[in-house]
């Protein structure tokens, strides 16, 4: 998984530099691609591209020509995070580990590099040089999981949840959106580029329904007792943060076995592929105990 993982990585950040190369610093609008190249390059687990180069591999396709749209589902994915971070959102300083976009570069600019990257995705989706029909239906699929019936509908469903609406049922059709259906455009697209069969696109649907829920409480498990290493001793009672998230609503172990049956769900959908699913499987698992 490791040798797999640090070759996809290598010709992501590759890509993602060739397709937001550094701008000439005399032309006056150097300042927003600068924000751009900055939360784009930064660093980042890059599990989302990674997912469309290892499902367009399993499908059977050259990994090398789902690069566009690897590069783009991480594009759309930077952009949420320099919105979600901006005081209107979530009013976050820091982000991989630096200084948020709009704490270097200031509100205005941080609203257009946001912008600049979402349409900068779709530009590079239509710079793949696949089967034309193909490029149609990976922008369509992005398109979907990006807007309003996807992750902007879910974001729009967190910022309303401090209505009052504290239910299970809530929480899941926020993350559906949040975070399952970029992750889902991930895996669809790299079956897409590959010109995969419907049933491997179902397939891949569930697979990403499964780690990307898994991903999320994962995430609300760490974010909440901040320290993994006291799972086994913590109820939900002793939670730090108010915001409802998984844990507060079930606790921490409870949630810690949502995490397993949604990841056991995710390894079940592979058993539709007849190639080797050994790198999909093994990022399900990590995924699943992580603990950062
Ligand atoms: C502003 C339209 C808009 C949407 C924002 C992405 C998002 C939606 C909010 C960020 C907060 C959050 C908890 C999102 C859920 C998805 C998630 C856990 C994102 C972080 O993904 P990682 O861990 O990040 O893959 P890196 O930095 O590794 O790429």
């Amino acid at each position: 998984m490791k040798n797999k993982a640090d070759a996809y990585q290598k010709a992501i950040e590759r890509a993602l530099e060739k397709y937001l190369p550094l701008p000439d610093q005399k032309v006056l609008h150097a300042s927003v691609i600068d924000a751009m190249r900055y939360s784009l390059l930064c660093g980042g687990k890059r599990i989302r591209p990674m997912l469309t180069l290892a499902f367009c591999e399993l499908c059977g396709g050259d990994p090398e020509q789902a690069l566009p749209f690897a590069c783009a589902v991480e594009m759309v994915h930077t952009y949420s995070l320099i919105h979600d971070d901006m005081p209107c959102m979530d009013n976050d300083d820091m982000r991989r580990g630096k200084p948020a976009n709009h704490k270097v570069y200031g509100e205005d600019m941080a609203l257009l590099a946001g912008d600049g990257l979402l349409t900068k995705a779709f530009e590079t989706v239509l710079s793949a040089e696949i089967d034309p029909l193909r490029v149609i239906q990976g922008a369509q699929i992005l398109a979907e999981c990006a807007g309003a019936e996807g992750m902007v509908g879910g974001q729009c469903i967190d910022l309303r949840t401090g209505d009052g609406d504290h239910s299970l049922q809530t929480l899941q059709m926020m993350d559906m959106g949040k975070t399952v259906a970029l992750i889902s455009a991930a895996c669809r697209m790299g079956c897409t580029a590959a010109g995969a069969v419907q049933e491997q696109l179902q397939a891949a649907e569930k697979y990403a329904s499964g780690i990307g829920m898994a991903f999320q409480i994962r995430d609300d498990v760490l974010d909440v007792l901040g320290d993994a290493g006291k799972l086994g001793k913590n109820t939900g009672a002793d939670c730090k943060q108010e915001k409802v998230n998984y844990v507060t609503l079930l606790g921490p172990q409870r949630a810690q076995i949502l995490v397993e049956s949604y990841t056991a769900e995710a390894l079940e959908a592979l058993q539709n592929f007849s190639g080797d699913t050994a790198f999909l499987k093994e990022l399900a698992r990590t995924l699943a105990g992580r603990e950062t």
